[in-house]
């Protein structure tokens, strides 16, 4: 499987560049990017690190409650180039982190290993993010990877540039590129790439990227890294990574994936509390809720069970799990959870249930519960949507599996006629827009913006439309008729009030057809 490779690392941009496609383009900025490394710290860089920024397909906000998502890689990408540093003893491991764009200021650090525990430390303030922070979040695995026993010796010093051309906060994943190609700069850097496979990279990041404050699941991570072009990845982490390249039908059906940014910045970090987080800790408190009222076996090892285990347990899976390639299964399963999943409704005026209920319904003690299922991570509510989000996940799960099997079966047909071709389109355009419809009134992660963004695109002949990544703004995916692309983005311009006045190049910047693209490597 795709996620046991190793990262690749090119010795000639040549080679790079034919497998990115697009080399002049890609040629100007790298080269671009070395002359200004050199101009700012007085010699060449040693390594370029390259990680893409992602958009979802399909699958969103089940990715933390494991279960399979389908994600591509984008061409938009982040570079970070980097050379160790000679310097004394007292620069251990301390770097100089500088980014092209000027809004972003220079900063300067070192990481403290800890007296008591011997781990390294960086500060990261969750609460005030800065750019840095991401580069800092990649450093922290590295170091407490490879540098743990002091017999390992010590980081270099280093300089880095970062430059990008993934839109911040536009649910592109700027930050899990930032973080893998952070991972990855330190780690070429220090000489630790030899035997770090794909897999294990994407285990790092996802950690590193916690450390920013988001207890995400590992999609952005997997997408940056393990993509492969003209392909999303089915990406499943139950009861392991796995990663399978889907072939889109887009090419042989003529049609692209349009990305609109609302332009409502998704502040992910600053509202966890009462957003993303405060999902995770309601799958998880819904899983253990489900346990113990459907009288599934608790095990041993259960902290925090997932919803995927819940339904692994009710289809009666083997712990090494199904064999991933089989999705019949696990198909079968989530429909008997859907049958359920009712037992989660409350009696009453709410839709949610308090701590209080919640305990009741888990057979446990109240104090215990909250330590447990509310006090992990920072989150704030009163009533907890144990079965709207319930709902929203297993359903979802299945949209997943049946946008994977429209993908295969078109891609297994030798040459598909026309009415194959709008069939396919029109079948994933349908569970896009159904997905759209879930994350708007089941998980309650879009924003007027993104529902009305979504609208136009459909009155605009999109196939389909949705929110892609975490939503509460951020971009819009839309399958569109290749040819129908220039006139679909006329009526968004148009018709989308924030697009008012937008033309050329400032247009560009916020709706394009995006080609799904190569993930993370090293230069
Ligand atoms: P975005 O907001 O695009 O970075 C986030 C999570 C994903 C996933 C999606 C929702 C991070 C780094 N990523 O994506 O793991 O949960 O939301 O599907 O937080
Ligand atoms: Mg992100």
């Amino acid at each position: 499987m795709a996620a046991e490779l190793p990262i690749p690392i090119y010795t000639s941009l040549d080679q790079l560049y034919s497998d990115l496609g697009d080399a002049a383009n890609h040629a100007v900025r790298w080269n671009a990017l070395v002359e200004e490394f050199e101009a700012r710290f007085g010699r060449k860089p040693a390594y370029i690190a390259r990680a893409p920024g992602r958009v979802n397909l399909i699958g969103e906000h089940i990715d933390y409650a494991l279960f399979g998502v389908l994600p591509a890689a984008v061409e938009r990408d982040i570079l970070i180039a980097c050379a160790p540093r000679a310097g004394g003893a007292d620069l251990d491991g301390g770097v100089r982190a500088q980014n092209v764009a000027a809004q972003y200021t220079p900063a300067e650090f070192a990481p403290a290993r800890g007296a008591q525990d011997g781990q390294w430390f960086l500060a990261i303030d969750p609460k005030a993010l800065r750019w840095e922070s991401y580069v800092k979040a990649g450093y922290y695995g590295v170091l407490n990877t490879f540098f743990d026993d002091p017999a390992e010796g010590v980081p270099v010093p280093i300089d880095i540039l970062v430059t990008g051309t993934v839109p911040a906060g536009s649910g592109l994943s700027s930050s899990a590129a930032m973080v893998v190609a952070s991972t990855l700069a330190f780690l070429a850097a220090n000489d630790r790439l030899a035997g770090m496979t794909k897999g294990r990279l994407v285990g790092m990041a996802v950690q590193n990227e916690i450390r920013v404050g988001v207890n995400s699941g590992g999609m952005d991570q997997a997408a940056s890294v393990i993509s492969t072009p003209a392909s999303a990845l089915h990406v499943s982490f139950y009861p392991r990574l796995h990663a399978a390249p889907t072939t889109l039908p887009t090419t042989r059906a003529r049609a692209s994936f349009v990305l609109a940014n609302s332009r409502v910045t998704s502040q992910k970090a600053a509202h966890a509390r009462t957003r993303y987080n405060l999902r995770v800790v309601e799958t998880r408190a819904a899983a253990r809720v489900l346990i113990h009222k459907l009288g599934l076996p608790l095990k041993a090892e259960d902290e925090r069970p997932t919803l995927r285990e819940v339904v692994g347990r009710l289809g009666s899976e083997p712990d090494e799990g199904w064999a991933p390639e089989d999705k019949s299964v696990l198909r079968a399963a989530l429909r008997k959870a859907l049958e359920v999943v009712d037992v989660l409704k409350p009696e009453g005026e709410h839709t949610g249930v308090t701590v209080e209920t919640m305990a009741e319904w888990a057979g446990m003690d109240v104090g215990a519960f909250r330590r447990l299922f509310v006090d992990w991570i920072d989150v704030e509510a009163t009533y907890f949507e144990l079965y709207k989000r319930t709902r929203h996940v297993f359903e979802e799960a299945l949209r997943v599996l049946a946008f994977r099997d429209a993908c295969a079966t078109f891609a297994a047909s030798p040459s598909p006629s026309p009415a194959e071709s709008e069939a396919v389109l029109k079948e994933l355009g349908r569970l896009m827009d159904a997905s759209m419809e879930s994350c708007s009134t089941l998980y309650e992660c879009s924003c007027p913006e993104l529902d009305e963004l979504t609208a136009i695109a459909r009155r605009a002949g999109a196939y389909g439309s949705r929110l892609t990544g975490a939503g509460w703004g951020g971009c819009t995916v839309s399958l569109v008729a290749e040819a129908a692309v220039p006139a679909f983005i006329e009526t968004l311009q148009r018709e989308y009030a924030p697009y008012a006045g937008l033309e050329g190049a400032a247009l560009a910047e916020v709706v394009f057809a995006t080609k799904p693209s190569a993930g993370a490597c090293g230069e």
